[in-house]
């Protein structure tokens, strides 16, 4: 939250000994105007001794680099095609570069000469080829690395341009191989390295299109026409729904400072990159030199990436979404920054007073009918059949947005309804939950959750309206819930 000092004087401070290099007219290579100036071209720096890069899978990155020279740097990255889960219990054929999506990290250094070999295993069905986005030549590479199964291609590339790069397969039809998964990123670090943080890690956003809808179980193909439509049925940050959330979220603690190399494979859709409950007090827009401070939201091109960075001063699941925000609840763009350590009430209270609120100085208002007809006391007793039909509108009004609409829930954040061993154990529990909300570790039908029900502000009988339909719709049976049993549960809590 704090603003970095650190990281934007850093900055300024290159910025300045670049434009003295100008001035004093140092064997600088001619520039467009405005372009970042640079002390030595990264051209004509001496490339010292050879090394293997060091690649990470999602969400991880190789460590910062140390190095005070350029190199040689060898870096081998396998192409792998192969199906596997999308979703829970949704299969998928993705061809990825090293065997993940997005593919291996890679970090580099500004000059340094990076010798780039592409494998294609023999297992494969496809040729493919890499177009890196910090390559300055034909295609990115991609021309050079153009290999069939069973072969590998090998060539070379100066890094002139320090910043966080996507790269991506760029074999016809190239849409469908990246729609597919075929992207990544390298990081070209900045000759002085980047300013020191607690954690890194590497996020990369992706569209996805299979025939069938979102959620639907069993193999699904790849689906053109949604392609060419652009209406993807996933919407996922490294490949996966639920890629980082549960045991997969990423981790932090109060008190330490965050980098995300935030990436977007695409093939279609921008992304509108936020994370909830944090405020980003540096941004690398674009991926670039320039640096944004206080930010909200920031714009993530496919094609490109943007560097984020905040210091963390409070715990909490911080929520990393797409603000274009369906794709967050209904298409699984949703990863979760677990922040542990002491929590900060300077910082965030959390609710403080909780109570019942009386407009108009305390006086209940009754509220006239629509139609003239005075308002009618509600009845205490309710058949069956009048609580499950009422229950059912509540239902499709309130609860549904988190538990949807049929009951079945959006793993990992929202438990499902429908045939929940958890719901129907106990019907005092459940309308502790409705009343008063629930939070923390509860496991429903064998799958852990952690989340935070908010308290439904209802009537005792809308609660029981509302439970009566739940405790009896797909699948679930059971008794009418009573207005009674709402108003025991209810003075037994206190509310
Ligand atoms: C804003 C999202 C949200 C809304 C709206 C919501 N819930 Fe929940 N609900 C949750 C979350 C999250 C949990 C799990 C909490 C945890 O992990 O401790 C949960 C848990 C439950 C549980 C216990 C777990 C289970 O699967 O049996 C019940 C019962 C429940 N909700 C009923 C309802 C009903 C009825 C409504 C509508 C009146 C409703 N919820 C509205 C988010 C929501
Ligand atoms: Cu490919």
């Amino acid at each position: 939250m704090r603003f970095s000092l650190d990281a934007g004087a850093r900055w300024a401070a290159l910025a300045l000994l670049g434009l003295s290099s100008i001035a004093c007219g140092g064997a600088q290579k001619s520039k467009p105007t405005g372009a970042a100036p640079k002390a030595i071209a990264p051209v004509d720096e001496p490339i010292v001794g050879e090394e293997v890069a060091q690649l990470t899978a999602p969400p991880f990155v190789p460590p910062a680099i140390t190095r005070k020279h350029a190199t040689k740097v060898k870096v081998h990255l396998e192409v792998r095609e192969f199906t596997a889960p999308i979703a829970d219990g949704v299969d998928y054929t993705f061809w990825t570069f090293g065997g993940t999506v997005p593919g291996s990290f890679i970090r580099v250094r500004e000059g340094d000469l990076v010798e780039f070999t592409l494998a294609n295993h023999p297992d494969n069905k496809l040729p493919h080829n890499i177009d890196l986005h910090a390559v300055t030549g034909q295609g990115g590479g991609a021309s050079a690395s153009f290999v069939a199964p069973g072969h590998s291609a090998t060539f070379s590339f100066r890094c002139l341009n320090r910043g966080l790069f996507i790269y991506h397969c760029a074999t016809a039809p190239v849409g469908m191989h990246i729609a597919n998964g075929m992207y990544g990123l390298i990081l070209v670090e900045p000759r002085e390295g980047l300013p020191k943080v607690d954690q890194e890690y590497y996020v990369c956003q992706g569209d996805f299109y299979t025939d069938g809808k979102h959620g639907q179980a069993g193999f699904q193909p790849f689906s053109m026409q949604k392609a060419l439509d652009e209406n993807p049925d996933y919407v996922l940050f490294n490949g996966r729904v639920g890629a980082l959330t549960g045991d997969n979220a990423i981790v932090a603690r109060v008190g330490e400072t965050v980098r995300l190399y935030v990436g977007n494979g695409g093939p279609n859709l921008v992304s509108s990159f936020h994370v909830i409950g944090e405020i980003f007090d540096v941004v690398r827009a674009e991926g670039g030199d320039l640096v944004n401070n206080n930010v909200q939201t920031t714009l993530v091109p496919p094609g490109g990436a943007a560097v984020v960075e905040f210091e963390i001063n409070t715990p909490a699941d911080y929520i990393l979404v797409d603000h274009a925000i369906f794709r967050t609840f209904n298409k699984g763009a949703l990863g979760i920054l677990r922040v542990t350590g002491r929590p900060e009430v300077d910082v965030y209270t959390g609710t403080q007073r909780e109570g019942i609120y009386h407009p108009e100085g305390g006086a209940v208002q009754a509220v006239p009918a629509p139609d003239g007809v005075a308002a009618t006391e509600v009845p205490t007793q309710r058949t069956k059949e009048e609580r499950l039909a009422l229950g059912q509108r509540l239902y499709e009004s309130v609860c549904f947005a988190c538990h949807q609409k049929n009951g079945q829930g959006l793993p990992p954040a929202f438990p499902p309804l429908a045939k929940s061993d958890y719901l129907m154990a106990d019907s005092d529990r459940a309308i502790r939950t409705v009343i008063a909300g629930l939070q923390g570790e509860i496991v429903v039908n064998g799958k852990k959750y952690v989340g935070v029900m908010p308290a439904q502000a209802l009537s005792d009988d809308d609660v029981a309206n509302v439970l009566t339909y739940v405790r009896n719709a797909w699948g679930n049976s059971s008794d009418a819930v009573t207005r009674d049993d709402v108003a025991r549960v209810r003075a037994a809590l206190g509310h």
